[in-house]
């Protein structure tokens, strides 16, 4: 598979396990996981030929490790980003480290000043621990920025965070008191 293929398929992914599995007739659980063999067959029909190992190698090669399989081998999920409404995935509350960040583009930042961090079409806004991918997160919208989040004293406030198996950072928004627009 060239690179060109492993995206292709890791687009196609987020696409039916993140946000439209109804696309192509797939069903996923409230976790968020779908049966691999449905899944290999609902592609099928719908033009996108896909087999076990073309799965395994997107999931764990994958560098933000998008994807996750189950433990028995059946099944697959992508562990953040979802938008359906179909899955609701039983993250438990974890306290983060005092600092975290989001990447944002600048045109972004009047409205965030105003209205704090929302999650858009998504569940939760996504943060990280590294300021490096969250500028290159921010870079995919323009000119980039770098917004701390205060997520220690959210967290002493009672405010839950997850954390997804692959490390982002969850939560359903992020007051305006807590953010600032420094990345140190
Ligand atoms: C912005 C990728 C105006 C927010 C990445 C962001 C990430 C506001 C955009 C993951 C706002 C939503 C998620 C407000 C937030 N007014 N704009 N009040 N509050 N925004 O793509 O965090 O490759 O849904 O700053 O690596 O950019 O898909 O979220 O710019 O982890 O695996 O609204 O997606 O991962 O955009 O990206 P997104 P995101 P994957």
């Amino acid at each position: 598979m060239n690179n060109k293929q492993f995206a292709e398929i890791s687009k196609f992914l987020s696409y039916v396990l993140r946000h439209e599995p109804q696309a192509i007739g797939l069903t996923l659980d409230r976790e968020g996981w779908a049966d691999i063999d449905a899944l290999i067959s609902a592609a099928a029909q719908h033009g996108r030929r896909l087999n076990r190992e073309l799965l395994d190698l997107v999931v764990c090669t994958s560098e933000k490790m998008r994807f996750a399989v189950s433990e028995d081998g059946a099944s697959i999920r992508a562990v953040q980003g979802h938008s359906t409404d179909s899955v609701s995935i039983s993250f438990e509350d974890n306290p983060p480290p005092p600092l975290l960040y989001h990447g944002t583009a600048t045109r972004f930042l009047e409205s965030i000043r105003a209205q704090g961090l929302l999650p858009g079409a998504r569940q939760h806004v996504h943060l990280t621990e590294n300021v490096q991918t969250a500028m290159s997160v921010g870079q995919r919208y323009g000119k980039p920025v770098v917004l701390t989040i205060a997520a220690g004293t959210m967290h002493n406030k009672g405010i839950k965070f997850y954390q997804a198996q692959n490390g982002v950072w969850l939560i359903p928004t992020v007051p305006v008191q807590f953010l600032s627009e420094s990345s140190g």
